[in-house]
């Protein structure tokens, strides 16, 4: 079929149904939501078949659903209407939620149902849900929908709320009283369950210090819990977060973003620390907030947090770093780098990265070099960190590497992982191995070097110019990964754990090594790996620092989360001449 997407943004969701649609034949094009008539313009070039709303905020026009068949795919169970339905979802406990394509009508979310899909609402923030569950929901649901609109001889359903059956009803724009913590009556739980609630957008507004910001991202905290400091108040900092004292407990809070900024502050989340600054300091000095660190090794599986985690079974290594949206910053390349260079001091043969529980890597930190004095000289520090730590993993003689993607990667990334001896993904991963994006990034992590040596050198330039999405499985078919593990969460960690006591233990698990040691010689005869650094950071040094500012702009654009203002022609192949 050929099919349109109108949509607010080509996120995880947009971009795991552009990958599944097309690898079943489909003809996709996609068309951002800027407003009707641009909208009418796209659907007059294409020519749909059918128009699917993978992620809309606005109302499709009349002129576009009463001509062409319009499905939304919407966030909720049969019945469910609204812009916050997830959000509500996780704020009322619902023990089920589910995705349902319906048909666009004039009543927004009241139209036909053609499928809906449940799934058990695991206890997790609103981002992690969408990128997971609803994804994979949104996929079946859209899939067995293509499949009943191609029969021709299936009736959707009306929605009728008579039906006992129908569980769902019309929810409202969830406002920021409704989200409000009450430091004095809320307990852990409930302060989490708000923040997981609004993760992404909006957040949760709170007051800190007489000035009100939003809050992002919170994981709970038991032993600091045992603090007699007032409830909300800030008990400790680590790695960037702050730690709120709650009725019972206590909860990290990673990301904060200022929610009325003045002209000269700025408007997008960061790390808390990083924004709060002088006012952690403002208490009595025997009252003031501490930096609590942790080693990697000694942190308990729950209750309490920090990014980078080591842990080893048998002779096997796995290091975690759960930097938030997978952005890395300077400092967090360097910590990482460094747990590196420790677990490889152990008498391990096996090193895992873990990556994230949520993403595995997105590259360097667009928010953090936004913020920074002068945003050229952090993205060189950035990504000479980010290379430094690509080497790292590259020169490890001693121990095989292993790469587990639990979720997904973008841009330099992508080309960590490529570090690694070994890379294995879960099946519903979705990656971005190219750069252009970004204000046509040139890119560094080596990648010159380790794409090509995997997919060779044609479909390396293939990756870099198409700027389009792959899922798991088509990067192994690509042999961009090694492995593609059609698992769930914890069926993938386990499969990993089971693959990597296998390799640590293998017989020839020597020879391996040395046959990985004689490659890299050879291949470091052949052309050093300092050529490659140097001929890439040449093309970004003329990214960062010369006269065309297109990186600039578009980082700028992306950390703003500016309106778009057209969809660019490699994703609206309607509009390619
Ligand atoms: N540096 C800094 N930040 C980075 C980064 C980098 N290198 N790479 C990615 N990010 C950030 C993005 O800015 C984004 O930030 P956010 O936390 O402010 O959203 C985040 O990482 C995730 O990126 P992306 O992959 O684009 O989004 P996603 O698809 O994973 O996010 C949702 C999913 C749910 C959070 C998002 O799509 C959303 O808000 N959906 C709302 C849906 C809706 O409103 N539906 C109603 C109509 S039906
Ligand atoms: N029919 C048509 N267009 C649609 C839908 C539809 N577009 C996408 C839409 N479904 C997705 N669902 C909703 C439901 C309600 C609202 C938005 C998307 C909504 N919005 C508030 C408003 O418009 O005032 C504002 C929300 C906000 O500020 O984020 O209520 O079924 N034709």
């Amino acid at each position: 079929m050929r099919i349109l997407f109108l949509t607010h943004g080509f996120n995880s969701l947009t971009q795991r149904l552009f990958v599944e649609l097309r690898r079943d034949g489909h003809e996709v094009s996609i068309e951002f939501d800027i407003n009707d008539e641009v909208a009418e313009e796209a659907v007059e070039l294409f020519k749909p078949e059918l128009i699917l709303a993978p992620f809309l905020k606005r109302a499709i026009p009349e002129s576009i659903w009463k001509k062409h068949r319009c499905i939304i795919v919407h966030p909720g169970i049969k019945g469910d209407r609204g812009p916050s339905s997830v959000d509500w979802a996780i704020m009322n406990g619902e023990e089920q939620w589910g995705v349902t394509c319906l048909e666009a009508t004039a009543e927004m979310d009241a139209g036909d149902i053609w499928e809906s899909v449940e799934f058990p609402l695991r206890d997790a923030s609103k981002s992690s849900l969408y990128r997971n569950e609803v994804t994979d929901a949104a996929v079946a649901a859209v899939k067995l929908t293509l499949k009943r609109i191609e029969s021709g001889d299936y009736q959707p359903e009306p929605l009728d709320y008579t039906n006992p059956e129908i569980r769902g009803q019309w929810n409202c724009l969830m406002q920021q009283k409704e989200r409000q913590i009450n430091w004095q009556l809320d307990d852990t739980e409930t302060v989490l369950r708000k923040i997981n609630a609004a993760d992404s957008m909006p957040g949760v507004k709170d007051l800190i210090g007489g000035k009100n910001y939003f809050l992002y991202n919170a994981y709970a905290e038991v032993e600091l819990g045992e603090s007699k400091a007032d409830s909300g108040s800030i008990l400790a900092t680590r790695d960037g977060a702050i730690c709120f004292k709650t009725i019972d407990a206590a909860v990290w809070v990673t990301h904060l973003k200022i929610a009325e900024p003045a002209p000269d502050e700025f408007a997008f989340k960061l790390p808390a620390t990083h924004l709060l600054g002088e006012k952690l300091n403002l208490a009595p000095e025997e009252m003031r907030v501490q930096e609590i660190t942790l080693q990697p090794e000694a942190i308990p599986e729950s209750g309490t947090w920090q990014e980078i985690r080591y842990r080893e079974e048998g002779e096997v290594g796995y290091i975690y770093f759960d930097f938030y949206n997978g952005a890395m910053d300077t400092e967090q390349c360097q910590r990482l780098q460094k747990a590196i260079t420790e677990a490889k001091k152990k008498p391990i043969k096996l090193l895992v990265l873990m990556g994230g529980e949520e993403f595995w890597s997105n590259g360097i930190h667009l928010n953090q070099i936004e913020a920074a004095e002068s945003p050229a000289e952090e993205s060189w520090r950035n990504i000479n960190a980010m290379n430094d730590l690509c080497l790292e993993i590259i020169n490890t003689p001693n121990q095989l590497t292993m790469v587990a993607m639990r979720g997904n990667a973008g841009a330099g990334g992508v080309f960590m992982a490529l570090a690694a001896d070994q890379v294995y993904a879960r099946g519903n991963v979705i990656l971005n191995p190219h750069y252009k994006s970004m204000g046509n990034l040139y890119g560094s992590e080596y990648w010159t070097y380790l794409l090509p040596k995997r997919v060779g050198e044609d479909n390396a330039q293939q990756l870099m110019q198409n700027r389009h999405p792959l899922s798991a499985a088509e990067a192994e078919q690509l042999g961009l990964i090694d492995v593609c593990l059609n698992q769930s969460r914890e069926g993938f960690v386990q499969q990993i754990s089971s693959e990597a006591q296998q390799l640590a233990n293998c017989t020839d698990h020597g020879q391996r090594l040395a046959e990985k040691n004689l490659r890299r010689q050879h291949d470091e005869l052949q052309k050093p790996l300092s050529n490659y650094r140097a001929e890439e950071l040449e093309q970004m040094k003329l990214n960062f620092f010369g006269f065309d500012p297109s990186y600039h702009v578009a980082r700028y654009h992306f950390v703003e989360k500016l309106p778009k203002a057209r969809t660019p022609a490699y994703l609206a192949s309607h509009r390619k001449i």
